[in-house]
């Protein structure tokens, strides 16, 4: 008997970074997209054949960046996994990163799956090398928290522009929500 798997996963992160840009690279043809004005909220929907498994998977978004406050007990609600998004050209977003985590953490308490995305590569040859968040840094970053939490982490730098390691992202997450839920109690 085919089981489905129903995955909710949420975007995190400051203004501009790419959230909705990556939602939608990821999601491309046919998914469903649904805005709910009273939270400020898009998500979108597809049902995803992973390597045999089927999967439900929905996105929520916050549209533009709305008062978070009011909204954040039902964004969260029910997730499997962050997906924790920052430009590389943007160091403000990198250096907030640590407070979408802790926010997160206040809500749902122990961490489910998370992606860190660094985003925007393609601009990091144009852009002058000392604004540019490097790697490493996000390696260390993502290392450091994976260290102190304990919870499953996926690192990736990606560009939502190109496409690049989009899939491979969303692969790695898929695959880490499927090997949370096998492991919880039914
Ligand atoms: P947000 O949802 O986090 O607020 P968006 O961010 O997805 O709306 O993206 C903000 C802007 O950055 C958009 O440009 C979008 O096209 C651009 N962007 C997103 N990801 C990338 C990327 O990987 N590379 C490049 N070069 N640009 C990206 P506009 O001009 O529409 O505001
Ligand atoms: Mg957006």
């Amino acid at each position: 008997m085919e089981r489905t798997w129903y995955f909710k996963s949420v975007l995190l992160g400051e203004g501009a970074v790419g959230k909705t840009s990556i939602r939608r690279n990821y999601m491309r043809e046919g998914f469903k997209s649904t805005h709910i004005p009273t939270l400020g909220v898009d998500f979108s929907k597809k049902l995803i054949d992973f390597y045999g498994e089927i999967v439900q998977f929905i996105i929520w978004d916050l549209a533009g960046q709305p008062s978070f406050e009011r909204v954040r007990k039902h964004y969260y609600q029910g997730c499997q996994s962050l997906i924790l998004v920052y430009s590389v050209v943007d160091r403000d977003s990198f250096d907030n990163s640590l407070r979408w985590l802790t926010e997160a953490y206040k809500h749902i308490g122990e961490l489910p799956p998370t992606a860190i995305v660094a985003n925007k590569i393609d601009l990091r040859p144009s852009t002058e090398p000392s604004s540019v968040v490097t790697t490493q840094e996000g390696l260390k970053f993502a290392n450091d928290i994976k260290e102190k939490l304990k919870f499953p982490l996926v690192f990736k730098e990606t560009s939502a522009l190109t496409g690049e390691n989009i899939e491979e992202t969303f692969t790695e997450l898929l695959r880490l929500m499927i090997v949370r839920a096998e492991e919880a109690p039914t």
